[in-house]
């Protein structure tokens, strides 16, 4: 038996989320094609016969603009000291830019094994990848290089394999069937969360954050009561839509969502509330969840 923490860091978008959900095999951190979808670290766990491995999603490392910002950043860099491997995933069909030699850079003070993960081969041809491959082993000596496709589950195994390599301890941390320590509570938020990044433009998803005013449990069915809270009263208007129409296309994905995490029916109903520039105050920042 063999088991470790691993922590999965990198940019903005280069697919960390939809690497945690394929390894674990459910969805446990949403995932949008908008930057910075992940806000807080998710644990996910993956077990096979003799190996348990605790995997950390983080927020991406970015230049920060506001306070949120900075908690995201400083999440992710706190998640480095206290991990066995560090996963540092890459976008391989983006070019190799400051921003991405910023995060090696900052990777240069660890001691811990950092494997390099090339995300997103699907979108690349053989000759390309190599490219790639011998770009990157001049930029950093990284422990190992595996290219991968999260998305379409390539080379995945060969992920998990490679690390194995790296993991020291002995002792099992979760149950076998615990497959994230998020609570509930937490992953429904985010799933009308990630209703709300897929099915609007922009700007409105940076502003957004939820939570759970009340869940009752009856006998057939939960009922699930959440706020989305935004910083702004024009935003308001964008969620809830013309009729209420986009505020219902959100909840029925949410409800979707809702469903498969609770394992039950679920009624859920959603209402929006603004609270000008939470991103901004320390004190509805911790009253939102977020912490220091
Ligand atoms: N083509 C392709 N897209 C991917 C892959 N992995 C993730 N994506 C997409 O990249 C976007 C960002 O993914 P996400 O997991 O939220 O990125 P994160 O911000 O690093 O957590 C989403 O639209 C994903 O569907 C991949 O292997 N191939
Ligand atoms: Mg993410």
């Amino acid at each position: 038996m063999k088991s470790g923490f691993v922590s999965i860091i990198g940019r903005p978008n280069v697919g960390k989320s939809t690497l945690l959900n394929t390894i674990v095999g459910e969805k446990i951190a949403i995932t949008s094609d908008k930057p910075q979808t992940t806000r807080n670290l998710i644990q996910g766990i993956y077990n096979d016969v003799d190996t348990q491995i605790v995997f950390i999603d983080t927020p991406g490392i970015h230049k920060p603009i506001n306070k949120l910002g900075n908690r995201m950043n400083a999440q992710s860099y706190y998640s480095i000291d206290d991990v066995d491997v560090l996963l540092l995933v890459m976008d391989a069909s983006s070019e190799l830019g400051s921003g991405d030699k910023f995060v090696i850079e900052k990777l240069s003070y660890t001691l811990k094994p950092v494997i390099l993960v090339l995300n997103k081969i699907d979108k690349l041809t053989n000759d390309e990848l190599l490219l790639k491959i011998t770009e990157y082993k001049d930029v950093y000596d990284f422990a190992d290089i595996v290219p991968i496709s999260a998305l379409k589950k390539d080379n995945v195994n060969r992920l998990i394999d490679v690390i194995k390599k790296y993991l020291t301890d002995n002792v099992k941390y979760f149950m076998d069937d615990e497959i994230t320590s998020a609570s509930d509570e937490f992953r429904i938020c985010e799933a009308v969360r990630e209703s709300i990044l897929n099915l609007t433009n922009d700007e409105v998803p940076y502003s957004v954050t939820c939570v759970i005013n009340n869940i009752e449990k009856e006998k057939d069915i939960t009922n699930v009561y959440v706020d989305i809270i935004v910083d702004r009263e024009n935003l308001k208007k964008i969620i809830i839509g013309k009729k209420g129409i986009k505020l219902k296309e959100i909840g029925i994905k949410a409800r979707g969502e809702i469903e498969k995490i609770l394992g039950c029916q679920v009624y859920l109903e959603l209402y929006v509330k603004t609270l000008k520039k939470w991103r901004d105050k320390e004190k509805y920042l911790t009253d939102l969840g977020f912490n220091e």
